[in-house]
């Protein structure tokens, strides 16, 4: 008897605190609109801690009427099955690099990724958050999909290998490389002189520990949450391109949401990608100590013979003549002269 006592008991308690809990009475009801937000980068990365701090944030200021369910590490699956989901509305919010997949579709979008463009992150944000960024805003939204203001940091990128330190261009001969799924990438890394492979992000892990590949770029804070320094040995400080993510999304599901919706979504979730800016900058300058004592070992590299390199290779007249004037004014008003 006591037993069934303390157990009902129990129940009723635990119910009692989960209802305290997860569901504050306000929210009791289920959401008006109800989200769902895939990334590429593993839980732990400030891209999914911000975006599930912009999901309480958007609950609370929208009374519960709007719900953002987060959906992290290719759990929906890889990169381009992601942005398929995207474009048909199985998938309303997906954080997308613009050099990535959305160049499959819009080779415009791989503008900013053009290579050893942005010295630092000044001159960065200042070309994102002006005119280069409103340029290629206005791009992604002629093919239909709805993007908001702020591009997320993923960082300046830094090449690791299983085989050997990147020091001089030379050091890129041969080396078997994975590049996400896009032209500007992989035309990069031919003109280094290295051999690339496209892959999506889901798979890189298992293709540096199955040797399918030597090498990978990304920046530090995604060496540390997706693991790579367990399968790669040297990370050369080539900071060879900045990248991002535009959170894009399916425009039916954006035009569902009334205009104070809108109004509130978008203040949220912008606030939120600034806030991730901080956190990604400190990480990819902070990560580094801790990735060394990981056995990770860090090279600094001198750009310029890089950028050289890809010079003679006709890596700038090509993409100049690619992306057209228009779009190449408006990058090298932020960089200063390029090609
Ligand atoms: O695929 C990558 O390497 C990643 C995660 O950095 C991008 O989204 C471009």
């Amino acid at each position: 008897m006591a037993h069934t006592f303390t157990r009902r008991r129990f129940a009723t308690l635990a119910a009692a605190s989960a209802i305290g809990s997860a569901y504050p009475l306000r929210y009791a009801r289920a959401a008006e609109f109800s989200f769902k937000w895939g990334t590429n980068v593993p839980e732990s990365h400030p891209l999914n801690v911000h975006g599930r701090k912009a999901a309480d944030a958007l609950k609370e200021a929208t009374n519960g009427r709007v719900e953002l369910r987060l959906f992290p590490n290719n759990q929906l699956g890889g990169d381009a099955d992601m942005f398929s989901q995207l474009r048909s509305g199985a998938l309303e919010c997906f954080t997308l690099s613009g050099v990535n997949v959305l160049s499959t579709l819009l080779p415009a979008a791989a503008i900013s990724g053009v290579g050893f463009a942005f010295k630092d992150y000044p001159t960065l944000w200042k070309a994102m958050d002006g005119r280069l960024g409103v340029w290629l805003r206005e791009q992604i939204g002629k093919t239909g999909l709805v993007v908001q203001e702020k591009i997320w940091d993923n960082g300046f990128r830094q090449v690791t290998t299983s085989t050997r330190p990147i020091v001089k261009p030379e050091d890129f001969q041969g080396l078997k490389i994975r590049v996400p799924v896009s032209a500007l990438w992989t035309s990069l890394f031919q003109g280094l002189g290295a051999s690339p492979t496209s892959l999506n992000f889901a798979e890189v892990y298992s293709a540096l520990q199955t040797k399918v590949v030597d090498g990978q770029e990304n920046p530090p804070a995604i060496i540390s949450a997706a693991k790579l320094y367990e399968v790669q040995k040297y990370c050369s400080l080539t900071n060879h391109m900045w990248d991002g993510w535009w959170f894009l999304m399916n425009r039916r599901a954006w035009g569902q949401l009334p205009p104070d919706l809108q109004e509130t979504f978008a203040r949220v979730i912008n606030a939120a990608a600034m806030a991730e800016r901080e956190e990604v900058a400190r990480q990819n300058d902070g990560l580094k100590a801790e990735l060394a004592a990981k056995g990770l070992i860090f090279n600094a590299v001198e750009p310029e013979p890089f950028r050289a390199t890809l010079s003679q290779a006709g890596f700038y007249k090509t993409w100049k003549a690619k992306f057209g004037p228009e779009a190449w004014a408006i990058l090298e008003e932020s960089t200063g002269p390029l090609a």
